[in-house]
């Protein structure tokens, strides 16, 4: 059996990091060993969470993983609280990096022009080092932006400006980039990614729904773990993470009940799953 293993916090309600990560990536039928990084109540877009930080916890888990040589055919990381913990993230990525096994980096860290709440400056340049060593990173167009210290850019941008910052975003040193949230015309969305060795570029859009909700960047990079850890070809890989977080959208969205903090991914699993 496959397994990966996600570095990234657990917010108790708020469906993102490991409470999407973890079923997401185990309908893929994929063992998914996991590294909480933090407990929060909830997510920080919340007022008022608690966060029981478990920095301290982190190297010695993965030191005991060491000990008894368990292996991980990739390693995925999402939010992570500090650079201490990118530090100690890289120090695991050394660990468990093997010729055959993948990294795969969501720079989680802004959306909309913005950092997220209790994210200083430095954080970006901190998280550019993490991206140097993963073979697959999924920055959002704001995330790209600080990644790369240029001005976010909302709409308006050509096909040229999303290529030239792939490119650059690859010249941090990641293998692979893919761009979310880019739209060219107002009724598409999609991404856009670029793979270096091969020099190609490859493009998968849907249509733009009229809806944004939390978390679905963290259900995109999940389905994409799975997909790549079960050999499907990036391109499929991609196409079935953005067919994936639509329908989660959709079924969310239909639902006149539905909460704005959390995306009722649970109700498009069936379909994941026979698309596996
Ligand atoms: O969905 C990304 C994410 C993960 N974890 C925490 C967050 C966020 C986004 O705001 O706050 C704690």
């Amino acid at each position: 059996m496959k397994r990966v293993l996600t570095i990234q916090d657990v917010s108790c309600v708020g469906k993102c990091s490991l409470t999407v990560a973890l079923p997401i990536i185990s309908a893929f039928g994929i063992e998914t060993a996991v590294l909480p990084t933090a407990v929060l109540s909830t997510h920080t877009a919340f007022k008022g969470f608690t966060f029981r930080d478990l920095t301290l916890d982190m190297l010695p888990c993965a030191e005991h993983w060491e000990n008894e040589k368990i292996e991980f055919d990739s390693l995925y990381t999402g939010y992570l609280g500090s650079k201490e913990q990118i530090d100690i993230v890289k120090t695991i990525f050394n660990k468990f990096k093997k010729d055959d096994n993948f990294i795969l980096v969501d720079p989680v860290m802004a959306d909309n022009g913005k950092l997220y709440a209790g994210f200083g400056e430095e954080f970006p340049s901190q998280m550019a080092k993490l991206c140097q060593i993963a073979d697959v990173i999924v920055p959002n167009l704001t995330e790209a932006s600080f990644l790369l210290n240029v001005p976010y850019v909302s709409s308006g941008y050509n096909e040229e400006y999303i290529k030239n910052m792939l490119i650059k975003l690859t010249d941090l040193g990641a293998k692979k980039a893919v761009l979310t949230g880019v739209s060219f015309e107002p009724n598409k969305l999609g991404v856009y990614a670029y793979d270096k060795e091969s020099g190609k570029f490859c493009k998968y859009f849907t249509k733009k729904l009229p809806y944004s909700f939390h978390g679905t960047g963290d259900i995109f990079a999940s389905t994409l773990v799975g997909a790549l850890a079960k050999n499907k070809s990036f391109y499929s890989s991609l196409k079935l993470a953005v067919d994936y977080t639509v329908l989660c959208i959709c079924k969310t969205a239909e639902n006149p009940d539905h909460n704005w903090y959390g995306v009722e991914f649970e109700r498009a699993l069936p379909y994941l799953i026979k698309k596996i």
